[in-house]
């Protein structure tokens, strides 16, 4: 228990799997009330029923706009006043050009790692602003600024995430309401089973022969961040593998 989240309702986005299921856990277990969102039921269930009876489970979309104002607005009465906000529901799909791409795909990324943060966080924000307290967490990526082939509309997304939270920090200075991005390198979660249309043994080969970050590491820093004192604002962690570095410039030489 850690005295400062006792009593302290946190809701997690993405929360049935990886970093949100981390984060999730980290939090029930600091005394908070949790509530955990993602779509799948079944999991949310097992998870609510571990971390214990102040966790509460929420099946949600959260690309649904109209769906993420009602339920938020209908949770639990002891789970409505949302305290800490960790938008962290997000995903890659695939590694193509972005002329070859699925556009199907691209609105994806663009739905869940863009719109779905600004509707989840248009729903809690007036309350928070309301009480002069609160603390919104966006989950980013080193891929906001570090380029890769194919990583296009994800790094995109992610630098969307980045300016987005840097913004609201701007907007919200002065209020009691702080804000976070943090930025991991690699994270073995179920991230690269997803970007690659559940090949296990191609996302398997991702983290192959290195010891990637690994969920509660970054559910620690989020930790971290949220239980500082109120006057206390990180604007931004980056956190990589010690194994994981940045890559040189590719200068593609023709013959002359
Ligand atoms: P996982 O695939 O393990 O978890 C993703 C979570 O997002 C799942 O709980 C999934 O739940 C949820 N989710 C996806 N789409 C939706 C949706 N439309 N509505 C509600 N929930 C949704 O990946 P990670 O834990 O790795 O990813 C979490 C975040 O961390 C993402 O934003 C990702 O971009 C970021 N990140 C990941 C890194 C990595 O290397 N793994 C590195 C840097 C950042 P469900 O399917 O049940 O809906
Ligand atoms: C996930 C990390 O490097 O695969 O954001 O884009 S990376």
């Amino acid at each position: 228990m850690t005295a400062r989240m006792v009593g302290q309702t946190v809701l997690v986005t993405g929360a049935t799997s990886g970093i949100g299921c981390a984060t999730a856990a980290r939090f029930a277990a600091s005394g908070a009330r949790v509530v955990l969102v993602g779509r799948r039921a079944e999991r949310l269930a097992e998870l609510a029923a571990t971390f214990g009876e102040r966790v509460h489970g929420l099946v949600l979309d959260v690309r649904d706009h109209d769906g993420v104002m009602t339920a938020l607005a209908e949770l639990p009465e002891a789970f409505r006043n949302i305290d800490v906000l960790v938008n962290n529901a997000g995903l890659a799909l695939g590694l193509a050009s972005l002329e070859t791409i699925n556009f199907d795909d691209c609105t994806r990324m663009l739905e869940t790692n863009c719109a779905a943060v600004l509707s989840m966080t248009r729903a809690v924000l007036p309350a928070m602003r309301e009480r002069n307290r609160g603390h919104i967490v966006h989950m980013g990526s080193i891929a906001s600024h570090v380029a890769y082939p194919g990583g296009n509309v994800y790094c995109a997304t992610k630098a969307f995430v980045h300016q987005l939270s840097q913004s609201m920090k701007a907007d919200l200075a002065g209020t009691g309401v702080r804000v976070t991005c943090i930025e991991p390198g690699m994270v073995e979660t179920e991230f690269s089973e997803v970007r690659f249309g559940g090949d296990k043994e191609k996302a398997a080969s991702v983290y192959r022969g290195m010891k990637a970050l690994t969920p509660e590491d970054v559910a620690e820093a989020v930790f971290w961040c949220v239980s500082l004192p109120a006057h206390v604002n990180v604007n931004l962690i980056e956190l990589m593998p010690t194994a994981q570095g940045f890559g040189p410039t590719i200068v593609k030489r023709v013959d002359r």
